[in-house]
């Protein structure tokens, strides 16, 4: 077994403060950095940013003549090269392994549609390491967390989300995350639980 944690979009602007504040963000940065501290066990840590243009609209990801609906149109953030767009300085960033950014141009819910550092997609890098089994912690539950759990899944993982150090847009749409995801055969546990 080789285990693999994935830390999703812990930027500056999905926490407090941030152009997409995300309630609980900044305590997720910490909690993860701690968590990594007690040596949980992983062979690899990858973490993902949105890494969005700054002269488009990204796909329609960015609301530009109406409101945001916080569903499919969402305030400008995380533009590439921004603070915005910066990890959390609570987030140990000497942990990870491999860098992934996503959403050039356009929408990108799941790390698996960014590319590694080292120009990979996320199947060849999880391939070169020979990967089975993933840990997922981030933000947002609802959206980025839940898709990159659902293509962990897809991609034949064992999949674990840690309950703990998730942050979600909304109270309903992440219940219904961890929902579906538990239905869908991802196991949601605290991070309390994890055991090298
Ligand atoms: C995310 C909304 C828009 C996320 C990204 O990281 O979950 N949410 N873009």
């Amino acid at each position: 077994m080789t285990r693999a944690l994935f830390i999703i979009d812990v930027q500056n602007d999905f926490t407090e403060g941030g152009a997409l504040a995300v309630t609980g963000g900044a305590a997720v940065a910490a909690g993860i950095t701690s968590f990594l501290a007690g040596s949980p066990g992983y062979d690899v840590v990858f973490a993902s940013r949105d890494w969005h243009d700054p002269d488009n609209d990204n796909g329609g990801h960015f609301a530009t003549t109406t409101d945001p609906d916080f569903e499919i149109t969402w305030p400008r953030h995380c533009v590439a090269g921004t603070p915005g767009a910066e990890y959390h300085p609570a987030l140990d960033t000497g942990a990870i392994d491999v860098h992934v950014r996503k959403g050039q141009g356009k929408p990108a819910y799941s790390i698996f549609e960014g590319t590694t550092d080292d120009s990979l997609t996320l199947p060849e890098a999880l391939a070169e390491r020979a990967v089975t089994d993933v840990d997922v912690v981030g933000i947002a539950t609802d959206y980025c967390v839940l898709a990159s759990a659902l293509d962990a899944l897809d991609a034949g993982a064992s999949v674990r989300v840690l309950r703990d150090l998730v942050a979600g847009v909304a109270p309903d749409s992440s219940d219904a995350a961890f929902a579906r995801l538990a239905n869908r055969g991802a196991v949601i546990i605290e991070s309390g639980s994890v055991s090298a």
